[in-house]
């Protein structure tokens, strides 16, 4: 299989969602408003994962495309919990990408401890053999959610997926931790964002510092 021709859509969509929700973000702030969007990432997932997942949910190889939904992956990260779903309603207005699914992490939580939004998008890119439409995940965050997800992340490859009991019912309690953080972060959420906009006015006026 000529990995990089397969993948070369998938990079594309990558870069093209990047600089969306990257217009989007700007937006808001030429418009003075507070962004839910705080920053975006975005990979493609590498061979040996893709392979790994395969091989783990017993997808063959010539089904990949169909049935792996994240070989294509942004992450939007946020700094409070309602940012995620003013996000999630306007990608759902969108007209240029189609929802195939939506999987609400936040309110049902994996056993695990993780929190986040995932939306599973097809998204037509142009290819030179011309139009297709790529499948692709957005997992939309707070800070605190992308904190917890990125530690679990690099415990769960340090021991290659199986976590020791001790250290997992830490991760649950950590989890719950991030979930308060955010959950006091949003009872403030007015004060914290008027004092961002009386910070923006000042650096834009000059006078800070
Ligand atoms: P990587 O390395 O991030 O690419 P499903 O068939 O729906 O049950 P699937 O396809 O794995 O399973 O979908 P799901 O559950 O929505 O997970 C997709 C991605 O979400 C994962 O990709 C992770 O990025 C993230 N994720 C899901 N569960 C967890 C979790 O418990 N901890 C962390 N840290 N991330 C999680 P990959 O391929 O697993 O990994």
């Amino acid at each position: 299989m000529n990995w990089e021709v397969l993948l070369a859509p998938y990079k594309q969509v990558v870069e093209e969602l990047k600089v969306k929700l990257k217009g989007m973000r700007s937006q808001f702030e030429y418009e003075s408003m507070h962004s839910p969007i705080e920053f975006i990432t975005g990979r493609v997932k590498p061979v040996q994962s893709i392979l790994e997942k395969a091989e783990k949910k017993q997808v063959p190889l010539n089904r990949i495309e169909q049935d792996i939904q994240d070989i294509a992956g942004v992450r939007v990260v946020c700094q409070f919990v309602d940012d995620i779903y003013t996000i999630v309603d306007m990608l759902r207005s969108r007209k240029d990408m189609t929802i195939i699914e939506e999987k609400d992490y936040i309110t049902d939580k994996k056993d695990s401890g993780y929190r986040s939004f995932h939306m599973i998008i097809t998204y037509p890119v142009e290819t030179i053999h011309g139009n297709k439409d790529v499948l692709a995940e957005i997992q939309i965050r707070t800070l605190a959610m992308n904190f917890w997800a990125t530690n679990e992340h690099s415990l769960n490859y340090k021991y290659k997926g199986s976590i020791p009991e001790e250290i997992k019912s830490r991760l649950k309690l950590a989890a719950e931790a991030a979930f308060m953080l955010d959950e006091e972060m949003s009872k403030i959420k007015n004060e914290i964002q008027e004092a961002q906009r009386i910070f923006n006015r000042k650096l834009t006026n000059g006078t800070s510092r």
